[in-house]
């Protein structure tokens, strides 16, 4: 396959400004009567043919200006449709095609499952259900019919408003909607099937009254109020935070149970994935509900960042993605704890983004070339994309970036944009430069910045050298310096802040001390220091780089003790663990004595001892660094095991040196009396779960019995599930009796299955690949339903270090067996299941040949599709 490049786009020769779609439903045949009023492109004058995108159809007629055309008019192929000598002006083009819905298992056009006939149009699903210009910067207005029989979709939903409805004969029954917002057809979605439905409404800050509704699978009404609650709290958070008015009379969400993703925008009718809507506190955890809240408001935010302003191609995704992730994180920093969620993204970034940006699947936040645009969701798009809008953000202020999003929307609203107008109307809104600072967009990979401080006693001054490099990525072995903002601060003997008193030209617009390191080296002073200060930077993570240091752990200590910006607290615990635990991972290696951490114990315990810190926080302070962390932090000749058993054994040293402080909080934090989402309550389990982990490491049988009495008697999913994690992770007789028992319980609700999957997938006991080989079996899994793809198969390839990589490679070449499987079914998840493998490089050589080998197989493979080709072979690099 062709790659597809930035370099080569251009405006397409016509434009399509009006969509009639009539569609007739049947599970086998779905009728689609296509009406285009399509005018040519004055900026591409000339043209006679036109070429529409179409694949999967069968073609049954064509009409250009009301007249039918005999086939030597057009011609069809794999990808579209060409239809000839068309005329110089404006004409309409009516096709009538058909597609077969129940025969879509790759879940992106239009497809039936779970009896629910549901689309997916990014990227490119829309070509899957009619002929079209399939492209982002063709935006028209769509008017959808649908007819089906109505005993089997008594709901019928599209776009917009719905304007006219009936009843037909033989017990069909139709809907009329029109959307009159100009969009892209990605946006274009369409619903029919036997919904139940919970209705709100929100009146927005204008006074416009908006029809709320929530669709779902009769019975699953009560699960909806969480969803419902947040969305209302994410519209009224983007009038107030960004201006931002809802603009449709109605906004639907529906929730359906087989999707290829989290959830979708479509104009006023966003499709989610189920487990991002369905929560009951005996159904659903806290991180369930904090999802909902996160992926509810994300999809509602893009009603203004990817709707009303849409991307010009796909190349601009993160124009849409990125900023949109900004926004979503921002929303929940405002519901709940800032630095919370600052260290939850972080680590997410960490998990996720730098293992992409350092590895062969390396690109930048806007790719300039793709084989298959699915692969290009990703966490460099997304999340790197958000820290970019951060760092903008950071180095404008509040109130600038407010002026520079203002002007973006006026200046862009109902048109196609890219990251050039993102970054003029940011640039030109708030007075900032910003030349620089678009490097980031097209340059991969992930800076390193290199700080060393010294105090000048004689002069009274801190004296900081920073400098940056950026390690090549493939197709980019050179790199320009980037402009970096680095937020800083300086502690004193007592750990409390010093007065910074910069000298020369430090930036500080957000009020924090921030400077801008744009050089490839760079000097920094800092005047009427008047004792050897401890330096803390890159506050709040102000920029996604990797910050090495002159720092030892007697200052890593001394941060994690007082720092008092809260990230940076927590990042000198992950620092301070890190430093221990890649020693004793050395020292296992080379049979020398682990150390047991002592000095790192005595702060935890002041850390569970100080009530002036939220639960929350004190919990993410105490959890080590995950094991994929400390993989990374290795780099290479990566020993999984060593890192599993030297993690293994400072938690439970920790939790020996601490048992008597982790029973305090455990029994301090319980939360009795009716079980509540909000963030004050999730901590407190949070903290009392995180402390039963630690006492359960002890492997000591009172902390079993306290973990299987919690289980029997937990009235929340969190708490059980908590419970059943130790229970399930420890080789105890209690383990598979609360499975079982957790089981038969909950088979008939699939989402809980997919937490029963997960569990053991992630189990690090040996046996866990049969486990899940077994559970292939189960009547509830399915390879058709991606979620029940991501808890088992996908858990065990991304979460579970130990198992998947097991020295002779049967993980390996178990997963690759269900890539190869799922290729066939769907490939975007099956292209999304291969990412596994992106660090195989950083791995001992035997586990690298195994992964070699095991990739090259794949690519070996007579019909690929495009998407696991692409990640497969660029993988292999
Ligand atoms: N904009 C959406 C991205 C998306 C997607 C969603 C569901 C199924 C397939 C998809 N392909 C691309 C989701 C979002 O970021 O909001
Ligand atoms: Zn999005």
């Amino acid at each position: 396959p062709r790659p597809i490049a930035l370099k080569d786009y251009s405006e397409p020769d016509f434009w399509i400004d009006e969509v009639h779609l009539d569609v007739d439903l049947a599970p086998e045949t779905a009728q689609v009567r296509s009406t285009l009023a399509v005018r040519p492109n004055a900026s591409r004058p000339g043209k006679d043919s036109l070429r529409l995108d179409g694949e999967g159809l069968e073609l049954l007629e064509v009409h250009l200006n009301g007249e039918k055309l005999g086939p030597n008019r057009y011609q069809e192929d794999e990808s579209g449709l060409t239809i000839m000598e068309v005329p110089a002006g404006a004409f309409t083009l009516t096709t009538v095609s058909r597609c077969n819905p129940a025969a879509n298992t790759a879940l992106t056009g239009l497809y039936l499952a779970g009896g629910i006939f549901c689309t997916q149009c990014e990227a490119e699903g829309f070509r899957r259900i009619t002929y079209m210009l399939d492209r982002p910067d063709v935006m028209a207005v769509y008017r959808t019919r649908i007819t089906a029989e109505k005993a089997l979709a008594p709901v019928l939903l599209a776009n917009g408003n719905c304007v006219e409805s009936g009843v037909l004969e033989d017990g069909r029954h139709f809907a009329e909607w029109h959307d009159p917002y100009p969009k892209p057809s990605y946006l274009f979605a369409l619903v029919a099937g036997d919904l139940g439905c919970v209705r709100d409404a929100f009146t927005t800050a204008s006074g416009r009254e908006v029809d709320l509704r929530i669709y779902v699978e009769p019975g699953n009404e009560d699960r909806c109020a969480y969803a419902m609650d947040a969305l209302k709290r994410a519209m009224a958070w983007d009038e107030k935070v960004f201006g931002r008015e809802y603009d449709l009379d109605i906004f639907m969400i529906v929730a359906v149970s087989a999707f290829n993703m989290g959830a979708m925008e479509n104009k006023g009718l966003n499709i989610f994935n189920d487990k991002y809507i369905l929560a009951r506190p005996d159904t659903a955890t806290d991180l369930d509900f904090a999802n909902i809240e996160a992926i509810v408001a994300h999809e509602y935010f893009h009603n203004w960042t990817g709707n009303r302003i849409t991307c010009r191609d796909w190349f601009q995704l993160c124009l849409k993605e990125g900023l949109t992730v900004f926004r979503d994180q921002e929303f929940t920093a405002d519901m709940r704890s800032r630095a919370v969620k600052r260290i939850a993204d972080v680590r997410m970034l960490r998990t996720h983004q730098f293992p992409e940006d350092g590895g062969p699947l390396a690109h930048p936040v806007r790719p300039d070339a793709y084989i298959e645009i699915n692969n290009f969701y990703t966490a460099t798009v997304y999340e790197k994309g958000a820290e970019l809008v951060r760092m903008i953000y950071t180095l404008l202020g509040a109130e600038k970036f407010r002026k520079g999003m203002d002007l973006y929307f006026t200046r862009h609203d109902g048109r196609a944009a890219t990251v050039e107008d993102f970054l003029e109307a940011l640039s030109d809104g708030s007075g900032v430069d910003l030349s620089q600072f678009k490097r980031w967009y097209h340059q991969a990979g992930t800076p390193e910045v290199m700080a060393s401080g010294k105090w000048d006693g004689a002069q009274q001054e801190y004296v900081l050298q920073l400098s940056q490099v950026c390690p090549p990525t493939p197709g980019q072995p050179h790199k320009e310096p980037l402009h970096i903002p680095i937020e800083i601060g300086l502690l004193g003997e007592d750990g409390a802040d010093l007065p910074l008193s910069p000298i020369g030209g430090t930036a500080a617009a957000s009020g924090a001390h921030v400077i801008s390191l744009t050089k490839r080296e760079q000097t920094f002073r800092f005047k009427n220091v008047t004792a050897k200060p401890v330096p803390s930077l890159l506050r709040g993570f102000t920029a996604p780089v990797k910050l090495s240091s002159n720092l030892g752990e007697r200052e890593w200590a001394f941060l994690m003790a007082h720092d008092s910006d809260p990230f940076n607290r927590w990042e000198a615990a992950q620092k301070y663990a890190s430093m221990i635990l890649t020693g004793n991972i050395a020292a296992l290696s080379n049979g020398k004595i682990p150390r047991a951490g002592t000095g790192f114990a005595g702060i935890v315990r002041k850390i569970l001892n100080d009530p002036g810190l939220e639960p929350e926080f004190v919990a993410q302070m105490i959890v080590l660094p995950a094991e994929q962390t400390l993989a990374q932090a290795i780099g290479q000749d990566v020993d999984v095991e060593a890192i599993h058993s030297a993690r293994e054994a400072f938690r439970a040293s920790l939790a020996e040196q601490l048992y008597a402080e982790f029973e305090r909080a455990y029994n301090e934090n319980e939360t009795p009396g009716t079980y509540s989402p909000d963030a004050e309550a999730a901590g407190k389990r949070s903290l009392r779960n995180t402390c039963l982990g630690y006492m359960a490491a002890t492997g000591r049988a009172d902390a079993i019995a306290l973990a299987k009495n919690q289980f029997d008697t937990a009235d929340n999913m969190t708490d059980s599930m908590a419970a059943l994690g130790v229970l399930a992770h420890t080789d105890c007789p209690e383990r598979e009796e609360a499975l079982r028992a957790f089981h038969d319980r909950w088979k008939d609700d699939h989402l809980v299955m997919d937490k029963w999957f997960a569990l053991q997938a992630t189990s690090p006991l040996p046996g866990t690949l049969s486990r899940v080989r077994e559970l292939m079996a189960h009547p509830a899994f399915s390879l058709r339903n991606p979620n029940k793809v991501r808890a088992l198969i996908g858990s065990f390839a991304t979460a579970n270090q130990l198992r998947f990589h097991e020295s002779g490679g049967e993980g390996y070449r178990f997963v690759a067996e269900q890539v190869l499987a799922l290729d066939k079914i769907n490939p975007q998840v099956a292209a999304r299941l291969l990412g596994a493998f992106k660090s195989w490089r950083q791995f001992e050589p035997v586990r690298q040949a195994h992964m070699r080998e095991t990739l090259e197989r794949i690519v070996s493979q007579a019909e690929l599709s495009r998407d696991v080709y692409e990640i497969a072979t660029k993988t292999l690099g």
